[in-house]
């Protein structure tokens, strides 16, 4: 059951679906408040057992209790535990306890504060700036319907093309096709299977969007239609901002539509991203997004299928304002006699250049004429960019899929696109930290994700990057990144590139399953990714696991996250099969018990677990989806009860797949062995 309750007048976001009417009875399940400063705050009680899901791309626990976060869409090179927000507000949390299950969404485009037992651990206080909002409330019996419950109220996820399932190569930095050409034919050359290659604004004529160097790329039609040979895709990277420079067209054509996000004063905001001082296309505007997404045509006819939107937060690196508001306190200071708190503040007046939360109130955007300052609806910014280049597909290709992630998120543009989780660290704890992100991601309707794998800032290790990879096997967005200036961190480039490569060949084996339980999710409003709660509600250790998800038909991934570890701990909370991956056709098959178990785990060894009675698909395997054959399995799976599993197969490509027709019933009979050989 949904409830709407309305307050104050919201801004209308386009993240709901259903059209309900407001409750005229006022809530009771939890206190609300205005405060003098006009924002509404939302407080409610928490039980020591209450575990809180949701909140989809932030920092922490797979339970979000006991942290502060914000939903302030955030360009952030630094995801460190105390962070409030990241480049995403997924404002959805559920409630769960023994006796109560609940969820609430906050639609609203400002900033909210969630103190969610942390400056009390029995309360739970939300703070909404605008003190308007439509506030759904959701209650079901159990977990998962709750999660659907929430899709059927903001709408099905994105599906991308299956040749999206495929390993992405990627790294800023590539100067050119040359370059581009050689890690592509390094990997055919090793047999490292690869499906695409992104290209970053390094592709770009001093980083103006829908250009690219002639010098570096002369033929980029050409290029692509090379690389199609070879099975690989290119993906350009494209930014928010819009160079301001008379003579380049996107300037020119979004200038005379009036395009832009405009000053108090009506002329346009000007900030500095990566090519120097842009503008911000008004994505509020369905013009606008109409004449953005047209951008994209001359790209899109050079046949390429796939982009990821970047810096769409938006990202500023400064605006003249900012830098002038800097040096005034500078010159104050300056003039002045020292004391602590001008020094400070100096201090944060120059490291708080780069999205500087005055130059957040410095602009507007004009969705039906009148304007509206950028705070109030900062957090729908990169939903609008996606939305943008959603449609744009649509109109160019209506029948076919294409590929579409971006940085920043907003519940609605899971409708529209996938998402990266954003400029992660070469560190350890940024495995464990994209494992736990991954359920609440996918609860807010994000299906298709996946983490930078081996970490974007700073240097990578080989154990690191094959334990990112054991990761990344099973995320539907499997992609090696990396940031200018650090270590090189293609596979080949590694003496132990084998064991990476062999992972790898897993990721392709089990990529026609994969993609079936992906479809199956995204088709029927389910998750890929379920905290383990989803599966038992009444385990208690179930429950509070947080380093171990459920995946897609009854299967479970606990990835080991932690330098030399040779192993790990799991829990399993029934009897599981557990798979032990080194290579596609090299697996040890054990029968455990439910309870805990130290499981070993050679570096080139990772594990999957599987319910009994379910089964997990191996494909023959290749070195690019398209070469996948579909029709012959070997199925792994402890099958006690006559049981079976529904396929899901498509051409990989069609917008509007069947899923009645794309299924086929596979039926699996108690045969007493764990592995068997099947012809479609
Ligand atoms: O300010 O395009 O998150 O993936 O490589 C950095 C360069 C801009 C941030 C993205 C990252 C990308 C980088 N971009």
């Amino acid at each position: 059951m949904i409830r709407k309750y309305t307050f104050g007048t919201p801004f209308p976001t386009d993240a709901v679906v259903l059209d309900l009417p407001a409750e005229t009875a006022p809530l009771n399940s939890m206190e609300t408040q205005t405060d003098p400063e006009g924002r509404l705050i939302l407080r409610l009680s928490l039980s020591p057992e209450e575990v809180i899901f949701g909140l989809g791309q932030n920092v922490r626990g797979i339970d979000k209790r006991g942290h502060r976060y914000e939903s302030w869409n955030s360009d952030i090179f630094n995801h460190t535990e105390e962070r409030p927000s990241l480049y995403g507000s997924h404002n959805f949390l559920v409630f769960f306890r023994p006796d109560r299950l609940f969820g609430i969404y906050l639609d609203d485009p400002g900033k909210i504060v969630w103190d969610l037992g942390c400056t009390r651990y029995d309360t739970a206080e939300i703070t909404v700036e605008s003190g308007s909002l439509n506030l759904y409330l959701l209650e079901e019996d159990s977990l998962t319907e709750l999660a659907r419950a929430f899709r059927s109220l903001t709408g099905r996820s994105y599906l991308p093309p299956r040749w999206a399932f495929g390993y992405i190569q990627s790294r800023w930095g590539y100067a050119g096709e040359d370059e581009v050409r050689e890690v592509a034919a390094e990997h055919r050359k090793r047999h490292i299977p690869l499906d695409a290659l992104c290209l970053d604004i390094d592709y770009m004529d001093g980083y103006r969007n829908f250009t690219w160097r002639k010098d570096a790329f002369p033929d980029l039609k050409r290029f692509q239609a090379a690389m199609k040979e070879e099975h690989l895709r290119l993906v350009p990277i494209i930014d928010a901002g819009i160079k301001v420079e008379e003579g380049y067209a996107p300037y020119d054509s979004g200038k005379a539509r009036d395009a832009f996000c405009k000053k108090e004063d009506g002329s346009d905001f000007v900030a500095a991203v990566w090519p120097g001082r842009c503008c911000f296309p008004d994505f509020l505007r369905e013009d606008v997004r109409r004449w953005f997404g047209s951008l994209y045509t001359p790209l899109l006819e050079a046949g390429i299928e796939g982009f990821w939107n970047d810096m769409n937060e938006p990202a500023l690196f400064y605006t003249d304002e900012g830098v002038a508001d800097a040096f005034a306190l500078a010159d104050r200071i300056r003039s002045g006699s020292v004391d602590y708190e001008a020094a400070w503040g100096l201090m944060r007046a120059f490291s708080g250049i780069a999205n500087n939360p005055e130059d957040y109130r410095r602009f507007y955007h004009r969705p039906d004429g009148k304007p509206v300052r950028h705070d109030r609806v900062h957090n729908l910014y990169g939903a609008g960019m996606t939305r943008a280049t959603s449609e744009a597909f649509r109109c160019f290709a209506p029948d076919k899929r294409m590929l579409l992630f971006s940085r920043s998120s907003f519940i609605g543009a899971h409708r529209y696109g996938g998402m990266w989780q954003g400029d992660n660290f070469s560190w350890w704890s940024h495995i464990k930290l994209a494992l736990q992100m991954l359920p609440n991601l996918n609860l807010c309707g994000f299906l298709y994700c996946g983490c930078d794998l081996g970490g974007f800032g700073c240097d990578t290790t080989e154990d690191l990057l094959e334990r990112f990879l054991q990761l990344g096997v099973f995320t539907p967005l499997m992609r090696n990144h990396s940031a200018l200036h650090t270590r090189e961190q293609e596979i080949y480039r590694f003496a132990s590139w084998e064991i990476m490569r062999d992972t790898l060949t897993v990721r392709y084996a089990l990529l026609p399953w994969l993609y079936s339980e992906f479809m199956k999710a995204a088709l029927t409003d389910g998750m890929l990714f379920r905290p383990l709660a989803f599966d038992f509600p009444q385990d208690r250790r179930a429950v509070h696991t947080q380093d171990q998800l459920m995946l897609g038909d009854g299967c479970m991934i606990a990835p080991v996250y932690e330098q030399n570890a040779a192993g790990r701990y799991v829990y399993l909370p029934e009897d599981m099969l557990l798979i032990r991956f080194r290579f596609v056709a090299d697996y040890d098959l054990v029968p455990l018990e439910k309870g805990d178990h130290w499981i070993d785990l050679a570096l080139n060894e990772f594990p999957l677990f599987v319910r009994k009675n379910r089964a997990v698909f191996l494909c023959p395997g290749g070195e690019y989806s398209e070469e996948l054959d579909d029709s012959r399995f070997t199925v792994l799976g402890q099958i006690e009860t006559e049981s079976a599993y529904d396929l899901y197969r498509d051409d990989g490509l069609t917008s509007d797949p069947d899923l009645a027709a794309g299924l086929t019933r596979i039926s699996l009979s108690p045969d007493g062995k764990l592995k068997r050989e099947i012809v479609l």
